[in-house]
């Protein structure tokens, strides 16, 4: 796994921009879509679930749920991603099978990440690394921590937080294979040619 995994800026998009910008950032060739919503509406959640799948299908992308084991099992979605408080990663490789993606959130702790690869996850994601408005509160990682994983264990490392195109190359130089974003796509002038800047710094062809 490598290249840019979006995730859905649901706190500030209504499910038609939502739709409608997604698809120009899957049109501009992405490798990930996280569907990350932390509203209560079960209705809606399944609904823009649905949708955010079908299109990532046409697109050739992978579709994963933020946080909602139960959501990517009823919406047949590649995979789930865990944050500290969701459920384990042993409980969800049980719920979804071995085909699913399992991603696991680690902050800024390697022992997190270790544990983590032992119970089987797919990839680890790291941060924020920058300053960011999209999450409150969040723990501040430091670039040597992507090396560290990187060196011990066998897993693509995802980072997190504030990432752009002007400062991703560190996290690249330093061995991220996945930059996960939400606002300098979404809310981006042309969410279209950001993700193809991306793309071009990261090296992928899309
Ligand atoms: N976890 C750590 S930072 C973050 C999450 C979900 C938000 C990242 O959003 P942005 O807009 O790319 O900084
Ligand atoms: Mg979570």
């Amino acid at each position: 796994m490598k290249g840019l995994y979006v995730i859905t800026d649901c706190a500030r998009l209504p499910t038609d921009p939502l739709l409608s910008i997604t698809e120009q950032i899957l049109r501009a060739g992405i490798t990930a879509l996280q569907y990350r919503d932390k509203s209560a509406d079960p209705v809606k959640r399944t609904r823009e679930a649905l949708a955010l799948h079908t299109l990532c299908r046409d697109y050739d992308c992978l579709f994963i749920i933020n946080d909602d084991v139960q959501l990517a099992r009823d919406t047949g979605s590649d995979g789930v991603h865990l944050g500290q408080g969701d459920c384990s990663c042993k409980a969800a490789r049980e719920a979804l099978g071995t085909g699913a993606i399992i991603g696991v959130s680690c902050y800024n702790s390697l022992a997190r990440a270790q544990a983590a690869a032992q119970q089987g996850a797919d990839y680890i994601a790291f941060g924020s690394f920058y300053p960011t408005s999209s999450k409150h509160n969040t723990a501040r990682a430091e670039t040597g921590i992507i090396e560290q994983a990187k060196a011990g264990l066998s897993l693509p490392v995802a980072v997190i937080g504030g990432i752009t195109p002007a400062n991703c190359t560190t996290l690249l130089k330093h061995g991220a294979d996945l930059l996960a974003v939400i606002s300098s796509v979404y809310q981006a002038e042309d969410p279209y040619s950001t993700v193809k800047k991306f793309n071009q710094i990261i090296g992928v062809a899309k």
